[in-house]
């Protein structure tokens, strides 16, 4: 998978990238992700990227121009299968979407900033308007970041077996069991019997079971 990520503020999404799975990835050649600064992009003498909002209010807007030059270009060199705006008024990310988008070979990730971006540049190029919560952000930088990570783990290979996504909560619609490492006495609190019985079959039941009754407890809108 391609990622091109476009942002006014690209270095607040350069850690993430840097380390762990989604440094992984990159390093395998299952994941290339570039960053554009939407700076580079700017179309008039004063390098500007953003203006105020038509009919007046606070805040400023980015404008169409530096997007509309920033996406053909990259648009020009290959296909992409989707453009994708981070917006708190998007769809609600969930698991089920990190799926469907972790297919696409080429995405397009928009970083709105400030008050978002002109409405014309969604009319024009967005295909898919995602939101990360029902919470506010700075911009969209930190979304991305997340959407990037909830997708570069699902393409296969990034992740071995002993780490499968499969076994994530969520990914069967039930939160994960609890897990236990050495010792198997910690002060007195123990690991339950069954998972050092080495019988796996009972192992997964328990697991099972264990899923079924905190996803009950504290997530039931999951089972309905
Ligand atoms: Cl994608 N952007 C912003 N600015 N705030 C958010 C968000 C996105 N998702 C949740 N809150």
């Amino acid at each position: 998978m391609r990622i091109d990520i476009i942002s006014v503020v690209p270095e607040l999404m350069y850690s993430p990238f840097a380390g762990s799975i989604m440094k992984r990835a990159q390093e395998a050649g299952l994941a290339e992700v570039h960053f554009h600064n939407l700076r580079y992009y700017t179309t008039n003498a004063y390098k500007q990227v953003d203006d105020y909002p038509y009919g007046g209010g606070a805040g400023m807007v980015l404008m169409v121009a530096p997007i509309d030059k920033c996406i053909s270009q990259l648009k020009a060199k290959r296909t992409y299968d989707a453009v994708i705006y981070l917006t708190p008024d998007g769809d609600v990310l969930n698991q089920g979407i990190a799926n469907a988008l972790s297919l696409f070979q080429n995405i397009i990730v928009l970083c709105g900033h400030y008050k978002g971006v002109d409405q014309r540049v969604r009319d024009m190029f967005v295909t898919h308007e995602i939101s990360i919560g029902d919470y506010v952000l700075s911009g969209g930088e930190l979304a991305a970041a997340v959407l990037c990570d909830s997708l570069i783990r699902l393409i296969p290979g990034v992740l071995g077996n002993e780490t499968s996504a499969l076994t994530d909560s969520f990914q069967d619609g039930l939160l994960a069991p609890p897990v236990y490492t050495r010792p198997a006495d910690y002060n007195g609190h123990q690991v339950p019997e069954i998972l050092t019985s080495g019988n796996t079959p009972k192992v997964e039941a328990w697991r099972e079971e264990q899923a079924l009754k905190i996803t009950k407890q504290k997530r039931p809108d999951l089972l309905e």
